[in-house]
């Protein structure tokens, strides 16, 4: 069985993220997702999500290329993680791309990135959302 891990925020749940969940789960048998908790986007990404970690694990759950969604609490989970779960293949958007390499000097796993899908994220949303309320509020 070969398994995959990812790992994310995974905020405001949109079509981007879709698209790499299924990328990575079509790379093997089993995806595991490592899903930064509410701590850890405060402290180390600066990053406040409008969904709490229960609410985000609770919509990747839902998603049927998702198998195991884990808490990501620190960056340096993911040689531990690697090793627990017997990943063969670790999988990021290539808006990491060479951050992770170090993984494959130090375990077994391959490291792919994907590319991203260009044109959508969590913060373009929120932008056009708020630009739209000015508008209403100004019509
Ligand atoms: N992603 C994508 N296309 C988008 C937006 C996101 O392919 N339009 C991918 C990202 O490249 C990442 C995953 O979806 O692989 C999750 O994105 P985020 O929730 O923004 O995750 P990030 O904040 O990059 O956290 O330890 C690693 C971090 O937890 C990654």
């Amino acid at each position: 069985m070969k398994r995959i891990i990812t790992y994310g925020t995974f905020d405001m749940l949109h079509y981007g993220h879709i698209n790499l969940l299924k990328r990575a789960r079509e790379m093997g048998d089993y995806l595991v997702v490592a899903l930064s908790t509410d701590e850890f986007n405060w402290h180390s990404k600066q990053k406040k999500t409008y969904f709490s970690f229960e609410k985000r694990k609770q919509l990747l759950e839902a998603i049927r290329y998702v198998d195991l969604v884990i808490p990501e609490e620190s960056w340096e989970q993911k040689i531990s993680d690697i090793n627990k779960y017997d990943i063969d293949t670790f999988v990021m958007g290539d808006d990491w791309n060479g951050q992770f390499d170090f993984i494959s000097n130090q375990t077994d796993a391959k490291v792919v990135y994907l590319a991203r899908t260009p044109e959508i994220s969590t913060t373009r949303i929120k932008k056009d959302l708020n630009k739209k309320k000015l508008v209403t509020e100004n019509s």
